[in-house]
């Protein structure tokens, strides 16, 4: 059989195939081997004669894993930050978007208080052109129709930096979805949102799932080499190969495209700083 883990505790996997959850434990094997399921890994499992002797046998290949929290699959980040309250920092927003390049991800950027007067416009004009911008809000249930959009059918994750509103978006998901299909007494029992462990939520029959961890909130050292950084910056990577020198690293070099784009508006110079800043780190 085939399914999805959707949630361990205390050494059970809860793997999800059609409308079953199933409980099961790791094949003894994996300790040895050094392996660990991860929530959002798809596996092979056997249902055991006996209660509680259901085994995962085979974890499929991952399309990404990480650490903290430990998951893996995750087809979409969606990255939040708050227009006001805590106030934006530009350079973190583009950490966790390079986070989300390196893990080959889709990407949605939230603009979450847009009932606030805060930095929305601002922030839009500078993402607008290289990512979906969704602006959210209290009252605000358009863009909340345009995040399930963009999160149809694919395991989603949340990230940002703490207080910027992660949690409020899943409950606002969550509530959408339980109002649609008319699961109100399911709401009643699961009552306010609160993040304990991790665990995978399917918020419709579309495939569309939702990691709903307390992670997600920082980022780790970036493993990247010097050349593959411009990549993270996708309007950066544009220019790739356009400069004078093959193997310029838009820094300091003549004749750099990059630098050229941005003194003709076409690069935002917070996203080069950002990238600038990035760089440094790597080579130091
Ligand atoms: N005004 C306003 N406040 C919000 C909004 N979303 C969340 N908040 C508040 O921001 C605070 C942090 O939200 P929370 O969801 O816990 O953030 P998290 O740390 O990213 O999970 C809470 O007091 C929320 O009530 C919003 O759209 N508008
Ligand atoms: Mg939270
Ligand atoms: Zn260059």
């Amino acid at each position: 059989m085939r399914g999805t883990i959707v949630k361990g505790i205390a050494g059970f996997y809860y793997v999800k195939s059609g409308e079953t959850v199933y409980r099961c434990r790791a094949r003894g094997v994996f300790k040895e081997q050094g392996i660990k399921p991860a929530v959002g890994d798809e596996v092979r499992f056997e249902i055991g004669a006996e209660e509680d002797n259901t085994l995962v046998t085979e974890i499929l290949p991952r399309k990404n894993c990480f650490i903290r929290p430990f998951v893996a699959n995750v087809d979409c980040f969606v990255v939040v930050t708050a227009a006001k309250k805590p106030a934006p920092v530009l350079q973190t927003i583009d950490r966790f978007l390079v986070m989300a390049e390196k893990a080959g991800t889709d990407i949605v950027l939230c603009i979450n208080k847009c009932d606030l007067k805060g930095k929305q416009e601002e922030l839009r004009e500078i993402y607008e052109s290289i990512y979906p911008v969704v602006m959210l809000g209290e009252g605000m249930d358009e863009g909340l129709v345009r995040l399930r959009e963009l999160i149809r059918g694919k395991k989603a994750a949340l990230a940002g930096a703490s207080g910027v509103g992660k949690s409020t978006i899943l409950n606002r998901l969550h509530a959408e979805e339980l109002m649609e299909t008319g699961k109100i007494s399911e709401k009643s029992q699961r009552g306010k949102h609160t993040t304990r462990h991790t665990e995978l939520f399917e918020l419709d029959d579309e495939g569309t799932m939702i990691f709903d961890t307390p992670g997600f909130t920082s980022f780790d050292i970036l493993e990247a080499d010097e050349e593959e950084l411009q990549f993270l910056y996708p309007e950066i990577g544009a220019y790739a190969g356009k400069c004078r020198y093959d193997n310029c690293r838009h820094l300091a070099e003549p004749e750099c495209a990059v630098k050229r784009a941005m003194e003709e508006g076409e690069i935002n110079p917070s996203r080069y700083r950002s990238y600038k800043e990035q760089m440094e780190e790597l080579t130091k």
